[in-house]
């Protein structure tokens, strides 16, 4: 059975990641949604709240199980005995730091593969931190977030000084 990994902040998911997600569903036996739990991005949602949002919209992928792990991505790797991870690249500029990452973490895991999934050209712009941004102040994020998660996302802005 192939497992592959894709790990992330996914403060919060955006399409853009639920695109790449649906698409390694299909390539893959089993793919597993790793949430980074010390991000130093001081996140928005905690690691739990991404947790229950991911699995909130994946819930009808088969396939797809959400998890959290904390520390070295390749000791969580070793752990579930997978040695493949999916990354997401939208530009260039995406590309130089997750090549820096395969190559590190290959030189920390040597069995590992990292695959890149091209972003699909609906959301090449699309990040978490232009969702935050948007939501901030109050703009429509009708398209770029799972429709299921807007009023999360808006709440948590209301009731908060983010
Ligand atoms: N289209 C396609 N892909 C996308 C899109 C989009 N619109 N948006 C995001 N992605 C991709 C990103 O390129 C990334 O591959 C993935 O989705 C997750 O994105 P984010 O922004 O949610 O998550 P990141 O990039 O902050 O996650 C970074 C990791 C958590 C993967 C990384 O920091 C990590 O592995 N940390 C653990 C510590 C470690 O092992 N570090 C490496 C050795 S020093």
């Amino acid at each position: 059975m192939r497992t592959a990994v894709y790990p992330g902040s996914f403060d919060p998911c955006t399409n853009g990641h639920m695109d790449v997600i649906k698409r390694a569903s299909k390539l893959f036996d089993k793919v597993v949604v790793a949430v980074l739990v010390n991000n130093s991005k001081n996140p928005l949602f905690s690691v739990e709240k991404r947790v229950e949002m991911l699995k909130l919209v994946t819930g009808d992928l088969e396939n797809v199980e959400i998890t959290s792990f904390s520390g070295l991505l390749v000791d969580f790797m070793k752990k579930i005995d997978s040695q493949i991870i999916i990354k997401g690249i939208r530009a260039v500029s995406d590309f130089e730091y997750e090549f820096q990452m395969a190559l590190t973490n290959q030189t920390l895991y040597e069995e590992l593969e990292t695959l890149f999934l091209h972003s699909s050209k609906e959301y090449m712009f699309l990040s978490s931190s232009i969702v935050k941004e948007i939501a901030k102040y109050g703009g429509c994020l009708n398209g770029l977030v799972p429709d299921n998660l807007i009023p999360i996302i808006k709440s948590r802005f209301e009731n908060s000084k983010y």
